[in-house]
C-alpha cells in the first residue's frame, strides 16, 4: 500500500487525518522517519506554507509526502489570523490566541469566518494541491472541550454547536480538513 509522510507536528491533525483516510493509504508521521525539525512556515498564503512543508521533506529525505496549512479567516479582522493562526498572540498558547480574537472582535455583530485547509501532495515527482473550506461564525464565549485550536469559538453554518462541542466523527464529516483530505483520498484512489 502507498505510504506517505504527513509533514505535521500537530498530533490532533494527524489523528483527524488518519480517521478520515481510513485505509486508503498508510500515513507515516515525522517521528516515524526520525525528523524532529521545526519545518519553516514563512509563506504569506496557505498554499506557500503547505508547499514549504513538502519541499522540505522532499529535499531532505526524498520521500513522497503531504503537508497542510490551515487556519481561521475572520472577515471583520480582514482575514486574520489567517496564516498566523498558530501564533496569533505571539505564542502557541491557544488560550491567548482565542482571547486575542475575542478581544479584537469585541461586540462587533459582523462575525462571519471560515476555516481553510490547503494540502500539498508530492508524489511521483509531481506537485498537487487540494483545498477545503468551511464557512461559519465566531461566537462571543468559548463552548465545548473537544477538538483543538479555535474549535471552541467556531460554529459552522447550518449547525448550532461549535466544533469543540462535536464528536470527532461529526467534525470529521464536515470540516475544512475533511473536505481537503477527501479530495486527496479520491485522487489517490483514482490513480
Ligand atoms: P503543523 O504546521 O505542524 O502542521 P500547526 O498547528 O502549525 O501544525 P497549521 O499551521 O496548519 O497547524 O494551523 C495553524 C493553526 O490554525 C492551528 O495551530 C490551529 O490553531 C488553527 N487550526 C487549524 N485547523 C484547525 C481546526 O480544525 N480547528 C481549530 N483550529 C484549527
Amino acid at each position: 500500500m502507498l505510504e506517505l509522510v504527513f509533514a505535521t507536528n500537530n498530533a490532533h491533525k494527524l489523528e483527524e487525518v488518519q480517521a478520515i483516510v481510513g485505509n486508503t493509504f498508510i500515513i507515516k508521521s515525522l517521528s516515524d522517519i526520525d525528523c524532529q525539525d521545526d519545518i519553516p512556515e514563512t509563506g504569506l498564503t496557505f498554499e506557500e506554507n503547505a508547499q514549504q512543508k513538502t519541499d522540505y521533506l522532499v529535499n531532505k529525505y526524498g520521500l513522497y509526502c503531504f503537508g497542510d496549512d490551515s487556519g481561521l479567516e475572520i472577515d471583520a479582522l480582514n482575514g486574520e489570523p489567517g496564516v498566523y493562526s498558530a501564533r496569533y498572540s505571539g505564542s502557541r498558547d491557544m488560550e491567548k490566541n482565542i482571547d486575542l480574537v475575542l478581544e479584537r472582535l469585541g461586540d462587533n455583530p459582523q462575525r462571519t469566518a471560515r476555516f481553510k485547509t490547503v494540502i500539498s501532495l508530492y508524489l511521483n515527482e509531481q506537485q498537487h494541491f487540494f483545498e477545503g473550506t468551511v464557512e461559519g461564525r465566531i461566537i462571543e464565549q468559548r463552548r465545548g472541550i473537544d477538538g483543538f485550536g479555535y474549535d471552541p469559538i467556531f460554529i459552522p453554518d447550518g449547525y448550532d454547536k461549535t466544533f469543540a462541542e462535536m464528536t470527532a466523527d461529526e467534525k470529521n464529516r464536515i470540516s475544512h480538513r475533511a473536505i481537503a483530505v477527501g479530495k486527496l483520498a479520491d485522487y489517490l484512489k483514482a490513480k
